[in-house]
Formats: C-alpha cells, sequence, structure tokens
C-alpha cells in the first residue's frame, strides 16, 4: 500500500482560462502556516472568509474567500485550505507562486483523490467515479458516476464479500470437523450459498457493463466501396454536415471522426475513404488508413448499394478476407453489419433487416437510405443490441474494463470452488478458491492494490483533483 507523502501540496482546481472565479487548492499541514502568512490568519473552520490575499512584501495579490477546513474532517482528511480568488491565469500564477514559496509543492495529477483514498475518506470505486463524473460525456454518463460515487457499487462488492467471507467460515469449520461424523457442508448449505454469491455475482457484472458502455462507448468504422453513401451515412447518424458528400467517386481520403450519443450509448464513429485500387497515391493511403481503423473497430458498417445486393461474395471482397488468416477473417466478418444503403431509389423497397450468411458467419443487412433517412432507427437499434445497451439505466453504475476484469475472474474463482462443492473435491482446495474470490473483489474497492495499480489510476486524474 502507497504510503502517504506528508507534505503539504497546492495546485489550481479551476480549468486554465478566464472566469470569475479561480480556486488554488493546498493540503496537508502545512495549511495553517499559508493562512496565516497570506490572509494574516487561520479562517474559522469550514466559514468563508473574505480577505485580502498578500504576497511577501505586503502588496496585494488579489482578494477573495478563503475556506478552511481542519483534518480529518475535509476532503483528503488532511488540512485543506482554499483560496478563491479571481479566474485569471495571472491571478492564479501569481498567487500560487506566492504559496510555493510558503512550502508547499505542486501536487500530481489527481494526488487531492489519492489522499482522500489512502487516508480512508472514499474508496478506490468512488476516487475513480469522481474522475468519471467529471469526464462524464452524457446525463446518464454522470447519473451512473453519481451511484457509484455515493457508494452503490462499493456497497454490492462489500455485501458479496461478506456473504463469501460466511461461507469461507463454513468451510473451514467443515475441515475442522472433517474428522467427525457431522456433514458441515451441507448442513450449513454452502453449495446453495455459493450459488446464491455466483447469481448476485452476475448482476453486478451486468449493470457494471453497462457502466463501463457509458463511459467507454463503441468504435464504428463505415467502410465500403467508393459512392456507396458512407459520408451520407455519417451526415446522417450525427445529424450533422461533417463530411463532404459528391457523386464523384474517391472524394474522402482522411479518417473522419464524430462523436455521437445514442440514448446515452457513446458512439464514436469513423467514415473512411472508399475501398478500391488506385493509382493515385493521397487515394492510396486514405484506403491503407480506412482498412487500419477496421481492424480496430468494434463494429464495421460495410455500406453497399441495395442495388448490387444480388452478389454478396463481391460486395464483401472489399474488406479483402483473403488477405487475413481464417481466425481474423472471421473476427472482421463478426464485426460486420451490412448496410443496403439507397433504397429510396428502389420502388417499394421498405427499409427492413434480413441476414445472410457468409463463410458460415452469419451477418445482418439492413436496408436503409442515408440521404432520405429512411431506416436509421433499424441501425441504431442494432448497434445498441449488439453491445446489449439498454436505455434503462437505473441501477447502473460506472464501471471501468478493471472493475469488470476483476468481476469475471471473481466469477470464475467463485464458479470452480462451486464446482468443488458438488464433486466433492478437497475442502482446502474449496478455500483456496473462495479466497482469491474475495482478493479479486478487494482489488475492486482497493481494499487489495499494489502501488503500480494506484499509480496508474490516479495519474490519469487532472491536477487539483
Ligand atoms: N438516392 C440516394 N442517393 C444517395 C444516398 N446516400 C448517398 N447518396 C448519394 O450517393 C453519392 C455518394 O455519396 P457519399 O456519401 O459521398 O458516398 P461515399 O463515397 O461512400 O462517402 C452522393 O451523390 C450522394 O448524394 C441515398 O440513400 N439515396
Ligand atoms: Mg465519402
Amino acid at each position: 500500500m502507497s504510503q502517504i507523502d506528508n507534505d503539504t501540496i497546492c495546485a489550481i482546481a479551476t480549468p486554465p482560462g478566464r472566469s470569475g472565479v479561480g480556486i488554488i487548492r493546498i493540503s496537508g499541514d502545512g495549511v495553517a502556516a499559508v493562512a496565516s502568512a497570506i490572509i494574516g490568519k487561520l479562517p474559522e473552520p469550514r466559514f468563508a472568509h473574505y480577505s485580502n490575499f498578500r504576497d511577501a512584501d505586503g502588496s496585494i495579490i488579489d482578494q477573495g474567500l478563503a475556506l478552511f477546513f481542519p483534518g480529518p474532517n475535509s476532503f483528503t482528511g488532511e488540512d485543506v485550505l482554499e483560496l478563491q480568488g479571481h479566474g485569471g491565469a495571472q491571478v492564479l500564477t501569481a498567487l500560487l507562486n506566492r504559496v510555493q514559496s510558503l512550502g508547499p509543492r505542486l501536487a500530481r495529477a489527481g494526488e487531492f483523490s489519492e489522499r482522500a483514498f489512502l487516508n480512508n475518506k472514499i474508496d478506490l470505486l468512488q476516487a475513480e467515479a469522481i474522475a468519471d463524473l467529471i469526464d462524464a460525456s452524457s446525463e446518464q454518463a454522470r447519473r451512473s458516476a453519481m451511484r457509484t460515487l455515493q457508494g452503490e457499487f462499493s456497497r454490492q462488492i462489500h455485501s458479496l464479500v461478506a456473504a463469501i467471507t460466511a461461507i469461507r467460515v463454513n468451510v473451514e469449520a467443515a475441515i475442522d470437523f472433517s474428522d467427525e461424523d457431522i456433514d458441515v457442508m451441507s448442513d450449513t448449505g454452502v453449495g446453495t450459498a455459493i450459488q446464491d454469491s455466483l447469481a448476485a455475482l452476475q448482476t453486478i457484472f451486468e449493470r457494471a457493463e453497462q457502466g463501463a458502455l457509458l463511459k467507454e462507448g463503441i468504435n464504428v468504422v463505415i467502410a465500403g466501396q467508393p459512392n456507396a453513401g458512407k459520408s451520407s451515412l455519417l451526415n446522417t447518424l450525427s445529424g450533422q454536415d461533417s463530411a463532404i458528400v459528391t457523386e464523384i467517386a474517391g472524394t474522402t481520403r482522411d479518417l473522419l471522426r464524430q462523436e455521437i450519443n445514442l440514448n446515452g450509448l457513446p458512439i464514436h464513429v469513423t467514415d473512411t475513404a472508399g475501398l478500391r485500387d488506385s493509382d493515385d497515391p493521397v487515394e492510396q493511403e486514405g484506403v491503407r488508413r480506412a482498412r487500419a481503423a477496421m481492424t480496430q473497430a468494434d463494429q464495421i458498417l460495410l455500406v453497399v448499394d441495395s442495388n448490387q445486393t444480388e452478389n454478396w461474395a463481391e460486395q464483401l471482397s472489399v474488406l479483402a478476407l483473403d488477405e487475413l488468416s481464417d481466425e481474423n477473417a472471421k473476427s472482421v466478418l463478426r464485426r460486420t453489419t451490412l448496410i443496403a444503403n439507397k433504397i429510396d431509389l428502389r420502388p417499394g423497397v421498405e427499409p427492413h433487416m434480413q441476414s445472410t450468411d457468409y463463410q458460415g458467419v452469419t451477418l445482418s443487412v439492413i436496408h436503409l437510405s442515408a440521404q432520405q433517412q429512411l431506416g436509421i432507427e433499424l441501425l441504431i437499434s442494432r448497434l445498441q443490441d449488439l453491445v446489449g445497451f439498454t436505455a434503462n439505466e437505473e441501477g447502473v453504475f460506472v464501471a471501468r474494463k478493471r472493475h469488470l476484469d476483476a468481476l469475471a475472474s471473481a466469477h470464475n474463482y467463485l464458479n470452480t470452488a462451486a464446482g468443488g462443492v458438488s464433486n466433492h473435491a478437497p475442502l482446502e482446495l474449496i478455500a483456496e478458491d473462495l479466497r482469491l474470490t474475495q482478493r479479486e473483489l478487494g482489488q475492486i474497492t482497493g481494499e487489495v492494490s499494489s502501488d503500480d495499480l494506484l499509480g496508474e489510476i490516479f495519474s490519469n486524474f487532472c491536477v487539483g483533483k
């Protein structure tokens, strides 16, 4: 576990730029000395104190509010002083220099939150939720981050850990009494209790998975032959005229990225150059970048002209699957949805979805018109279904890949323990699997965590947080 540095830290807590108010935050034992030097006294705890902020020579740098929160009843758990002055770059720099000249050093990114964690003011999930709340890109993401910050995710993990502790106690008892003529394992219902915990773990995982989607979103790449209507589809999805659309094949060369929010699910869409052989070096580079983007995509939307859907093999040849290993080719196909565009040119064809088999993989085909905005809702619900996204975010808490990995691994250990119980495996092995389950869960809240992990998590925060 990281040792907390005892030195006093300071940072500008408001974003750079011009604003009515700019805040400097100071935390640590040196706070009292800073307060008396700059404002002449230590303000009464938790009262706003209006004051001059003075430089070493007595001149006034700025005027504003000073707020003092004595430890342990502060965000970091240490003495904290906030100087709320005016939000100009020169004002804040001068004030920060003055604070530093009195001893405090500049805080590292996330160091205030790290101290709050190390002083047990918040657990690791909550510390991460602060960063996620600040970064929230949608109303749903904000609400789910707030749920984690209020401790909902942590409470569910804790109650799971408590249930597994109770099971471990019974398994340990069974080990102690194994020579005697009583069956502690079945008397105490260990098997059923493990099944209950497995179900609870599954529910938490599903909520966390939704939360991770709200936070991270999915990468969608629009690909296909020139003039299929890729850029039109990007424009329709994003509701903006972002990409140039012309009837000239080869218009798009650069990758064009747009962030779209579909009912709270962030979608990072990339429009690409049409896939064809070309002598033009600029276009060749565009095609190369398009292919590279496709390998990174969670979903590839392969746009084709709906007049040319008789021969899928020909349409799918632009994916250049024969240049890939069998496994990679399958992976590309599994990530591909076919978009049969321009149905407005085909009298009698309504927007619809069908499927087609290709090389043993079933692909969905969505018939729509990007330009006339017909059938776009089919595509949107298809994208949401693909990642299992539900617009109902009740009980969903923001989560990261780190949490999902730990939950999945906890599920594995617990499942092994369940199998051990039904197969009458040695009790010591079952006890060990339960211990490992708990260890994985402890990593989520930060009860068990390495310095490396903590360093990585907090360094992604902004300074002053
Ligand atoms: N009728 C019709 N034309 C479309 C549709 N989508 C795109 N187009 C036209 O097809 C041409 C190529 O479109 P564009 O989006 O630039 O295709 P890209 O080369 O794949 O990016 C343009 O003239 C578009 O107006 C559609 O749904 N219906
Ligand atoms: Mg284009």
